[in-house]
Order: structure tokens, then C-alpha cells, then sequence
């Protein structure tokens, strides 16, 4: 009888435990937003483990009061700590992953250069690539946005150009390892085709995505 109910206890105890664990990080987001899988990508190269709470922004999840009390500009993906803090904006939070990681340098110039990429791809790629596929994935390319769709090509193009430019003189953004500078360019470059962009004339930006693709615990992002 008294093992019976050790082994009760234990069993209970190993489940909270599990469950405690298992709440420690929330991430709430859209795998197929590139943005959010940027968080998802991170966690599994560092093998940090989170629950995952879907949030469908075609359906208004993220106007939801709910949601905004944890972020009023209503936006995707958000980070919850274990103590309630949240954290938003996509780049902010892989740096906050990867602090003490291979994925981030500690050297002050070579964390600024990781921050210049990171900004690169909120201004001048984020804005034309990712707008241009969520025009045509998400919405279906209806024709009153088909002129929008149009006009991102050119400088989503120029953003191309940018990165090659670069990877043809080093095998990552920032030299001769993965950052979180590469993970926040890799969202959205490895789907552009689904924007309406070619890859096909960047040929290191090609052998660049290769590279992620082959790191130890590569994660796709997942097929609808
Ligand atoms: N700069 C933000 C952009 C976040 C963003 O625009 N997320 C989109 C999904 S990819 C979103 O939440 N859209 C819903 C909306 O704006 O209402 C980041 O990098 O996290």
C-alpha cells in the first residue's frame, strides 16, 4: 500500500514538475509568420523548450483584450517569462534567447554588427518581403492590393542585393559564424518565392540558406 502511494507521490511530483518546466517560457505567435518563427528557430538551435500559443491575426486574436494587456501595439510574437514579464518585437526577443550563446557575441563591435543586420531587416527587408508575401499567402493576392504586391518587389530586390553583396565575402552576415542576425534574415528570405521573389540569380544567398538548413537542430518552419 505505502508503495502504492509513493509511487503516487512521485508520479505527481514528476508531472508538476513537468508542467512547471513546461510554463516557464510562453510564445505566443503564428509559425507561419516569419517573424514569429524567428522565436521558434532560435529555441530550437539553443534546445530551449516553451509552450506554444497559437494566435490567428486574421481573426483578430491579437486585438483581443487578453492579448493587449500583455502588449497594447498588438503585435506578434510575444514572449512571457515565467514571472509575467513580456517582451515584443521579434529581433528584441531572439537576442534575449541567445544572451550567453554561441548565437550572440559578447564583443561590443561584433554585437553592434548583428544589431546593424537586425535593423537592416526591419527597415529595408521586413517591410518589402514579408508585406509582399503576406499580400499574396495570406490574403490570396486579391486585386485591390495587387499594385501594393507590385511595389514591394523593387525594394525587397534591393534588400537581396544587400545580402548578397555580403555573403559573397563571408559565409554568415557577420563573418564566419551563425548569429541571431542570420536568424532574423533567414525568416523571411528562405519563403521569399512566396512573395513573388526569385532566388534563384542570388547564388550565395542560396548557399547561405544551405547552411542554416544543415545546422544541428534546424527546425523547419511547418507546411500549412
Ligand atoms: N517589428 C515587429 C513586427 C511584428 C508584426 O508586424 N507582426 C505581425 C505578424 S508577422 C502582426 O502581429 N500583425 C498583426 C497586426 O499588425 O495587426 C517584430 O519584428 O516582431
Amino acid at each position: 500500500m505505502s508503495y502504492i502511494s509513493n509511487y503516487r507521490t512521485n508520479a505527481l511530483l514528476y508531472i508538476a514538475f513537468f508542467i512547471i518546466k513546461e510554463f516557464k517560457l510562453k510564445v505566443y505567435g503564428d509559425s507561419q509568420s516569419g517573424n514569429c518563427y524567428k522565436v521558434q528557430l532560435t529555441c530550437a538551435l539553443l534546445n530551449i523548450e516553451y509552450q506554444w500559443f497559437p494566435i490567428n491575426i486574421l481573426k483578430d486574436d491579437n486585438k483581443k483584450a487578453s492579448f493587449l494587456n500583455k502588449s497594447n501595439n498588438g503585435k506578434i510574437p510575444l514572449l512571457e517569462l515565467d514571472d509575467g514579464r513580456c517582451l515584443v518585437e521579434s529581433n528584441a526577443i531572439i537576442n534575449y534567447l541567445a544572451h550567453g550563446s554561441y548565437l550572440l557575441p559578447n564583443d561590443v563591435f561584433a554585437l553592434a554588427k548583428v544589431q546593424q543586420w537586425q535593423f537592416f531587416e526591419q527597415y529595408s527587408h521586413e517591410p518589402y518581403i514579408a508585406v509582399a508575401r503576406f499580400i499574396s499567402k495570406y490574403l490570396g493576392l486579391p486585386e485591390n492590393r495587387r499594385a501594393e504586391y507590385e511595389s514591394k518587389h523593387l525594394g525587397g530586390y534591393k534588400a537581396l542585393k544587400v545580402m548578397e553583396q555580403q555573403l559573397q565575402k563571408s559565409d554568415y552576415l557577420t563573418g564566419d559564424k551563425i548569429t541571431t542576425a542570420d536568424i532574423a534574415l533567414f525568416a523571411y528570405t528562405h519563403v521569399a518565392d512566396e512573395g513573388g521573389f526569385d532566388l534563384s540569380q542570388f547564388s550565395a544567398i542560396s548557399h547561405w540558406l544551405e547552411r542554416i538548413k544543415m545546422q544541428d537542430n534546424y527546425l523547419p518552419m511547418p507546411l500549412l
